[in-house]
């Protein structure tokens, strides 16, 4: 249903509105695949998970070439296919892949160590090469932790904690925005981007808002970026120029309050791709 409340919520019309070209590919289906059981009995749907992987990756390479892909989901673990793809396609570039996760989850889990047993919990864990997703694609290209910024963190499991303490990736949590400001630290991770003219994918996961404004998402968790946070972030990602890809996830429109939640991913797609929501007088104070 999410990828038809962003349809309803006039995504492609906002886009258009800027003055760019839609090209809306419609609703894929999962590869349909057998898959010996997990070891983890916890692990929900992985055949359907697998499936999906398979055919969000190769549609991820087939578009990558035509423009800026926008993936509408369904729950986060789309992006174990998305991103995949999207590096794959950054490597026959020759072009350095990074990726921007906007979650208050770290989403760096394995089938092995969820304890929910939900596979959105693992994208990560599959782009980065973690031991345990041997049901799942090959990956065309492991994504070096050291290329990942993960941004609104403020619920981050045991078994994440062990891999993300001793590792690489960037970690913006939620006190460090308080404490310094989103810009700050978005800015140093865009600069990194930049300085060797890399791809950058951005994952955006409803949870990453606060659930007073984004209440549509099965997994709320208190304290997230308000909607001037969001934007901000949006902006800022438009005036880099540097983003080649996006995801929109774990919208679920039956939790939805008369459309808020789709409402705002449209209009923060649209900051994203060069709308100024808060109409900036010209001459503002530098
Ligand atoms: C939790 C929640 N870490 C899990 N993850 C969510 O189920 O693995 N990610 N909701 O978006
Ligand atoms: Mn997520
Ligand atoms: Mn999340
Ligand atoms: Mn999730």
């Amino acid at each position: 249903m999410g990828p038809d409340a962003y349809r309803t919520a006039g995504i492609s019309e906002a886009i258009t509105e800027l003055g760019h070209t839609v090209e809306d590919i419609g609703n894929l289906r999962p590869a349909s695949v057998e898959v010996a059981p997990a070891r983890n009995p916890q692990v929900y749907k992985l055949a359907e998970n697998v499936g999906w992987t398979q055919t969000l990756m190769a549609a991820a390479e087939e578009a990558a070439p035509r423009g800026m892909p926008i993936f509408m989901g369904g729950d986060h673990a789309l992006a174990a296919g998305t991103v995949a793809g999207m590096a794959a396609h950054a490597a026959k570039q020759n072009r350095p892949f990074f990726a921007l996760w906007l979650d208050a989850h770290s989403d760096i889990h394995t089938p092995d160590t969820t304890d929910s047993g939900n596979l959105h919990g693992t994208p990560v864990g599959y782009v980065t090469g973690r031991d345990g997703f041997d049901a799942y694609p090959p990956l065309p290209v492991r994504v070096e932790p050291a290329n990942i910024c993960m941004i609104g963190l403020r619920s981050v499991d045991a078994a994440e904690h062990a891999v993300l303490d001793d590792g690489d990736v960037m970690l913006v949590d939620m006190r460090t925005i308080d404490e310094q400001g989103i810009s700050a630290p978005l800015q140093a991770f865009l600069d990194k981007v930049h300085a060797v003219n890399g791809m950058l994918h951005v994952s955006l996961d409803v949870d990453f808002l606060d659930p007073s404004v984004a209440p549509a998402v099965g997994t709320t968790v208190p304290g997230g970026a308000t909607v001037r946070e969001g934007h901000l972030v949006m902006e800022m990602l438009s005036d880099s120029g540097l983003v080649t890809s996006l995801d929109l996830v774990e919208l679920n429109p039956f939790l939805d309050d008369r459309g808020q939640t789709a409402n705002l991913m449209v209009d923060l797609t649209a900051s994203l791709l060069g709308r100024r929501v808060f109409d900036r007088p010209t001459r503002s104070h530098q």
